[in-house]
């Protein structure tokens, strides 16, 4: 146990909070620290790039600071300096609410996050001893993705600090243009879902390089041809309509390939999470911005509007008596 109830692990020195501030100045962006948050299909190798991406930062001497939001992981390649496991027990959660494994993981989750004020405070706390902050979520992909507790989670993160979605492909079983469509069909939607900088990993590229996705995601027809070759089925004639909506998502999509297994193309993953998080800055945090200034002056505006309603009411009692029977 750390010097939290929460927080495991860490050796690091209190200081001061790096704050994202309104991201201007050089010097801020390079002392803030930045969220990474590793999402993706069951199996797609989440955890061990986590580890490997742990491992990676570590030669780096670069040491990051790991939290693990899978509740129901029978067993870590690495150290968590936060572990969703220490704050809620999967298993007593089920049998106490009487839930399937889905809805254990689901209310696990939805615990964790009314304690998120506390993780706020750590990660805060270690911000300055560490650049790279790594979350680990659960392989039921819908269950982060989806929930309130999911989103309340991705954006108290994204609103303090660089935030960046890591969305995990498993490229040998994502080989045939069916699954590669609906694979591609969900980071789009989680895309939209979250509005953050987003970077699609291909992993296991020491089984199957990703030649062929990046191939299918820059030529149109050559996705078509391999749809064509695979079925004449409904799938196919639905997909090939829906691939030309793909294809605008395509064109702005940052994506690496990897191995989290031998560590291959970990230098090119830090360099789309940089550029990731130029995007944060230069898009994310001024929308954000925008966001809560609407907000402040819609709150004001309807002040403004309630004095000027009491106004009005005092204005026209002045001087009438007022009937009080
Ligand atoms: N060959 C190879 N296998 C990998 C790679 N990455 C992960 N695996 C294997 O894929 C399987 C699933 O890996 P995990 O890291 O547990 O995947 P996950 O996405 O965390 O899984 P869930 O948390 O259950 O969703 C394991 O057997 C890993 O050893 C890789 O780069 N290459
Ligand atoms: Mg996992």
């Amino acid at each position: 146990m750390g010097d939290t109830p929460m927080e495991g692990g860490s050796k690091a020195a209190d200081k001061q909070p790096a704050s994202v501030g309104d991201g201007s100045g050089a010097a801020a962006r390079e002392a803030a620290p930045v969220n990474i948050i590793m999402i993706g299909m069951a199996g797609s190798g989440k955890t061990t790039l986590m580890q490997r991406v742990n491992a990676y930062l570590h030669e780096r001497k670069e040491a990051p600071y790991v939290v693990n939001l899978d509740p129901a992981v029978a067993k870590l390649p690495f150290q968590a300096n936060i572990d969703i496991r220490d704050t809620v027990d999967y298993k007593q959660v089920m049998s106490e609410y009487r839930l399937g494994p889905n809805g254990g993981i689901l209310t696990s989750l939805n615990l964790f996050a009314t304690k998120l004020d506390q993780v706020m405070e750590i990660v805060e706390k270690r911000a300055s001893s560490h650049k790279y902050f790594l979350y680990d979520t659960p392989g039921q992909i819908e269950i982060f993705t989806w929930s309130a507790s999911g989103t309340i989670i991705t954006n108290t993160l994204a609103a303090s600090y660089p935030t960046v979605v890591v969305y995990v492909v498993d490229t040998p079983r994502t080989a045939s243009p069916a699954t590669f469509m609906s694979n591609m069909m969900y980071a789009c939607s989680i895309l939209y879902k979250t509005q953050l900088p987003f970077l699609v990993v291909f992993n296991k590229t020491d089984v199957v390089d990703d030649g062929f996705a990046r191939e299918w995601m820059s030529d149109f027809e050559s996705f078509q041809r391999a749809l064509s070759d695979d079925d004449e089925s409904f799938m196919s004639s639905l997909m090939n309509s829906m691939c030309l909506v793909l294809d605008e998502f395509y064109a702005q999509l940052r994506t690496v390939g990897v191995s989290a297994m031998t560590g291959q193309g970990m230098p090119e993953l830090f360099e789309k999470i940089d550029d990731a998080v130029k995007e944060y800055y230069d898009e994310f945090l001024p929308s954000l911005q925008r966001q809560i200034q609407q907000k402040r002056d819609s709150e004001r505006a309807q002040k403004d509007e309630q004095l000027r309603r009491l106004m009005n009411d005092l204005t026209v009692t002045e001087g009438k008596e007022v009937d009080l029977g």
